[in-house]
């Protein structure tokens, strides 16, 4: 029929001369072609396609067991700087990118998304793509089961996120779970495991029975308590348990958690929140509960949040202050931080959180803020090496020489290492500052008592306060997890130092009538780890001690550890369980303690999850995948080859 509309050639074809028969021919040979190419725009799903082609190579592989996988990846090559690496960005319009950062701030957010160098969404860039890694491991328990079903069916974006989740599942090295849900074989670490889950059943249902929603739940009063330290959010207790209910396998309970997050986790509150705490039980248990679960409700609302506090950076030095709005973003710092100064340990705990708001969202500006914060501190001249604690976030200069490794420092240290280790041991910067900064509290601040004690003394300008916080009790786990790291002939003394400070923080319990550890203890007159003051001597279900006897027990196995843990656990039991669940007390120092009325969100999150992983086999959260931010909330290692943006290697460290 087509021939015949040709003029001058017949339908058969047999009166054509030659060149109008190449014609013809060639006018075949292109519909063939243009038939065979359209069946690549077909779903995987036509059978005509399958036909024709074989299968797609970006189908997910079977899972498959590899239990050489730790020295395998030790082996990838780390020559390159993970800093100047540019990793082929996912397809995404910049327009996108930008709408996500105008949305979120005043005018220096726009000019910031201006800036995004974020690829344009084209084919090119599909074939780009990192080929999918192996899945290294094999899933084969009952609950490992369950939660691998609950993961598998929700790990498609829901939302258009172009996160790939299922390629970061691929990038572990090892099970999250391990294989038996880190079930220890001995039987009497099993039920001291199982009484930790049990404190955390009890936690939670008294919370949720006597003040679900609120922030924590006060068991004296049945009652619960929402205060101001997080700008009208609710249900920091919610958010802070949910990767605590997963890890011990309370799926019912995670179930609760999370429609409540889903639900009644609402944003818009116009409140004045601590940015520090926001971002620490917040920002990190949402995105650790989206990792974990690659439930994408945790994702969406991390980001909502991220969004929210984007605006603290808009200061003279890009330093953020202590305080943010979280309805219209202004921000300042905290009344009693001397002269408008902000806070080591708050604007110095953003950069995990952060560089992985990057790496879900792809908005390079995250990762900026907090490398712009880190350069700013690097720069910065620094009394002996040191870093105090307040700085000024106009002219970026110290505000005053007071240096702690407890309280207004602490995390600042912790979040140097643990950016190195999550970095996949990549940033180089943050492993020189931190063990800069490691050296100079050796030589000015760690002192050993006249009993043997090591300890890490506070330094007010010089001068030297022989007072160790509680807070300051995580460094024993901190120093432990560098030593691998640091120069060789350091290693053995890094981890001796480490193991000393547990000892010291363990003796800090030790000598009180209740065993467990005041707020702050002293070395001067005539004591040492105890507290002088009685301003001082309470304990509101603290983390940092069984912190370090968790890292420490992973590091060296020594099962004195364990048994620490345990007198701690017995502690607890007797001293802070109450009817309706758990409280703080006042005094350490005495049997007869009165409460303080508080169940901590910290306790859910931080204190029982510690007790529980160091009452399981190491393979529960292995550390090789996992860094646990100062909340105790599980990020994991960003490796290069899995990386969805690569942004935070595209910004630059100033040395
Ligand atoms: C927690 O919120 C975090 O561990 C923070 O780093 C310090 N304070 C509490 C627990 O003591």
């Amino acid at each position: 029929m087509f021939f015949r509309k040709l003029p001058g050639v017949s339908a058969s074809g047999m009166g054509l001369r030659l060149s109008q028969k190449f014609i013809f021919l060639l006018f075949l040979s292109g519909l063939v072609t243009l038939c065979f190419g359209a069946l690549f725009f077909l779903p995987d799903s036509a059978r005509i396609k399958r036909f024709f082609l074989p299968r797609a190579e970006s189908q997910t592989p079977a899972v498959e067991p590899d239990t050489t996988a730790k020295q395998d990846s030790k082996k990838s090559d780390k020559s390159h700087d993970h800093f100047k690496e540019i990793i082929p960005a996912k397809a995404v319009t910049s327009a996108k990118i930008k709408a996500i950062s105008q949305k979120s701030s005043p005018t220096s957010e726009k000019k910031d998304a201006e800036k995004v160098t974020v690829k344009k969404q084209d084919n090119q860039n599909e074939s780009k793509r990192p080929t999918p890694v192996k899945p290294r491991f094999a899933v084969n328990k009952p609950v490992e089961q369950e939660m691998e079903r609950r993961t598998v069916s929700s790990k498609k974006g829901k939302h258009g996120s172009p996160f790939d989740y299922e390629k970061f599942r691929q990038c572990l090295q090892k099970p999250i779970l391990g294989v038996e849900n880190g079930q220890p074989s001995d039987p009497q670490t099993r039920e001291r495991r199982e009484k930790v889950k049990e404190m955390m059943k009890f936690s939670w249902d008294n919370y949720k029975t006597y003040a679900w929603g609120k922030n924590e739940l006060q068991p004296l009063t049945r009652n619960g308590h929402v205060g101001n330290m997080f700008g009208g959010l609710r249900g920091a207790s919610i958010v802070d348990s949910l990767d605590t209910l997963y890890i011990m396998g309370m799926l019912e309970e995670f179930e609760e958690a999370k429609s409540w997050v889903e639900k009644e986790l609402d944003m818009n509150s116009n409140g004045e929140a601590s940015l520090f705490e926001v971002n620490i039980r917040y920002v990190g248990g949402l995105l650790s509960a989206y990792y974990l679960t690659g439930e994408e409700v945790f994702k969406k609302k991390a980001i909502e949040l991220g969004e929210k506090l984007l605006p603290v950076f808009n200061t003279p030095t890009g330093i953020p202050r202590g305080v943010i709005n979280l309805g219209s973003g202004t921000s300042w710092s905290w009344g009693w931080a001397s002269a408008g100064s902000s806070i080591l340990a708050e604007f110095g705990t953003l950069h995990l959180e952060f560089v992985h708001l990057t790496e879900v969202t792809g908005n390079p500006t995250y990762s900026e803020k907090v490398m712009n914060i880190r350069n700013v501190l690097n720069k910065i001249e620094k009394p002996h090496g040191l870093y105090p604690n307040f700085l000024s976030p106009v002219t970026g200069n110290w505000v005053q020489h007071h240096v702690s490794i407890g309280g207004l420092g602490d995390s600042f240290y912790e979040y140097l290492i643990k950016s190195y280790l999550m970095s996949d041991k990549r940033d180089e910067q943050a492993k020189k500052m931190y063990y800069d900064a490691l050296e100079a509290i050796e030589t000015n601040l760690v002192q050993k008592s006249p009993g043997g004690l090591t300890y890490i003394a506070e330094w007010r300008g010089g001068v030297l306060d022989h007072k160790m916080g509680h807070l300051a009790c995580f460094s024993g786990g901190m120093i432990g997890i560098g030593a691998d790291d640091g120069e060789p002939e350091q290693r053995k003394h890094h981890m001796d130092l480490a193991a000393e400070i547990t000892h010291t923080c363990h003796e800090s319990y030790a000598r009180t009538a209740t065993k467990l550890g005041p707020e702050a203890f002293r070395f001067d007159s005539g004591v040492e780890a105890t507290a002088t003051r009685m301003s001082d001597r309470y304990y509101i279900l603290r983390p940092e001690v069984v912190e370090s006897y968790m890292y420490m027990w992973r590091l060296t196995h020594d099962p004195k550890y364990r048994e620490w843990g345990w007198e701690a656990i017995q502690a607890l039991e007797k001293y802070c369980r109450v009817d309706k669940g758990f409280t703080g007390i006042r005094d350490v120092y005495t049997t007869s303690p009165s409460p303080d009325n508080m169940q901590q969100s910290f306790f859910l999150a931080e204190t029982l999850k510690y007790l529980y992983l160091l009452f399981s086999d190491d393979d529960l959260l292995p550390l090789d995948d996992w860094v646990f931010n100062t909340e105790a909330h599980p990020l994991p290692v960003i490796r290069t080859e899995c990386m969805q943006w690569g942004e935070a290697g595209k910004i630059q460290q100033q040395q």
